[in-house]
């Protein structure tokens, strides 16, 4: 067990039906602590830049679209084995086979609209949190 940070991004399906309390009701619920926190438009180029890994992938206009298309709320989220952890309580990126109770279960729309990003592994929380926050926006 280690203390580990992640970044974790309420998505614009969530923002647009006022989900960011219970949303962030679920995090803390599982022992997640917010340590930073603060809610922007993403440009078309800052999602593009974000989710650059997925550019070849047939979805990637549509989910830049999508995630620019509304305010997006950008967390850093920290705990014991916070990566996976918030993984586990996001649910799988297919809201119809996420687990219940799962953030994605109870919330998302579909696949795309699936009302929140997690980071996947230390390197990618570390370069996600970075895009966003500097350290000293960092409050324990
Ligand atoms: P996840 O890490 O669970 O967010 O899933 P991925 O990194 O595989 O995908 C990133 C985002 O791309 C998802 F949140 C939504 C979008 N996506 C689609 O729109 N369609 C797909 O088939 C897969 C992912």
């Amino acid at each position: 067990m280690a203390v580990q940070q992640t970044l974790s991004i309420l998505k614009p399906d969530a923002t647009r039906r006022n989900l960011t309390g219970r949303i962030n009701a679920l995090i803390e619920a599982s022992g997640l602590r917010i340590v930073a926190q603060k809610r922007l438009l993403l440009a078309r180029a800052q999602a593009e830049a974000f989710y650059a890994e997925h550019r070849e992938r047939p979805f990637f206009a549509s989910l830049c679209a999508t995630m620019s298309e509304g305010p997006v709320v950008v967390q850093v989220l920290e705990g014991e084995d916070a990566i996976p952890r918030y993984r586990t309580v996001m649910g799988a990126t297919n809201p119809t086979v996420a687990d219940p109770g799962t953030i994605r279960r109870e919330f998302a729309e579909s696949i795309e609209a699936n009302s929140v990003h997690g980071s996947d592994s230390l390197a990618t929380a570390n370069r996600e949190i970075a895009f966003f926050f500097s350290q000293t926006e960092l409050v324990g």
